[in-house]
């Protein structure tokens, strides 16, 4: 069987959440890289596989996705016997999960993404300085977020449920690139967000996308 193809970049926060969920399924892919530096993304053959120019896209024998998410959703239920199980399949239970996925993707990393951009990738890769309104505006919406996170873990161990699944997975790259920077702050102020995390990114299968992310960012000379 053709291997599962991940085209995208180890170090984007959208590829590594594809990744994560590989590794938690213990499946083997192959990390096709696309060069962002250089704007891969946005010339073919990239663009065939998504139109929007962006990072990952993801191949399964005949079948192509893009959409981190959509990839993450496809993977936990196509190979729901191995590895972790990362949904839940009771409706009500589906729904909670369903729910916090859409808490993240509209909420947690809106604001996220923004201060990603703005702390760590503009200063470390462009080696611009972030915006300061745009910084204060998002730490509020943020702050705002994380309170719904405290009060939601002291009633559930995870956000989707008893049990780690994608609803938690999907925050681990934004989360893992924002404790390095001041935002580390507005999660250590809250004592359940901040044990979550620590369980959460100590996870194995996110151990490996870290150092994939390093070996990326670092290669050796
Ligand atoms: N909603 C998309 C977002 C993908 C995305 O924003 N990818 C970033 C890297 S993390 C990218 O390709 N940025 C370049 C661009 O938007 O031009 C997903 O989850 O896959």
């Amino acid at each position: 069987m053709a291997p599962i193809k991940v085209h995208g970049s180890a170090y984007s926060t959208a590829t590594m959440r594809v990744i994560a969920t590989l590794n938690e399924k213990n499946l083997d892919f192959e990390l096709v890289p696309v060069d962002m530096r250089t704007g891969e993304h946005k010339k073919e053959p990239f663009i065939s596989l998504n139109p929007f120019g962006q990072v990952p896209a993801f191949e399964d024998g005949d079948l192509k996705l893009y959409e981190s998410r959509a990839i993450t959703k496809y993977i936990a239920n196509q190979y729901s016997d191995q590895g972790t199980d990362l949904v839940f399949r009771d409706p009500k239970e589906q729904a909670i999960e369903s729910l916090w996925t859409e808490v993240e993707a509209h909420h947690f990393d809106t604001a996220g993404s923004k201060l990603n951009w703005e702390l760590a990738v503009k200063p470390k890769m462009f080696g611009a300085e972030g915006d300061q309104a745009v910084i204060e505006e998002n730490k509020v919406k943020l702050a705002k977020v994380l309170d719904v996170y405290e009060k939601r873990l002291s009633e559930s161990n995870y956000l989707g449920g008893d049990r780690f699944s994608l609803a938690d997975l999907h925050h681990l790259p934004t989360a893992e690139y924002l404790l390095l920077t001041s935002i580390k702050e507005l999660f250590d102020a809250r004592p359940r967000v901040t044990a979550w995390l620590a369980d959460i990114t100590s996870r194995p299968a996110w151990t490996k996308v870290i150092e994939l992310r390093n070996q990326a960012l670092n290669p050796p000379k």
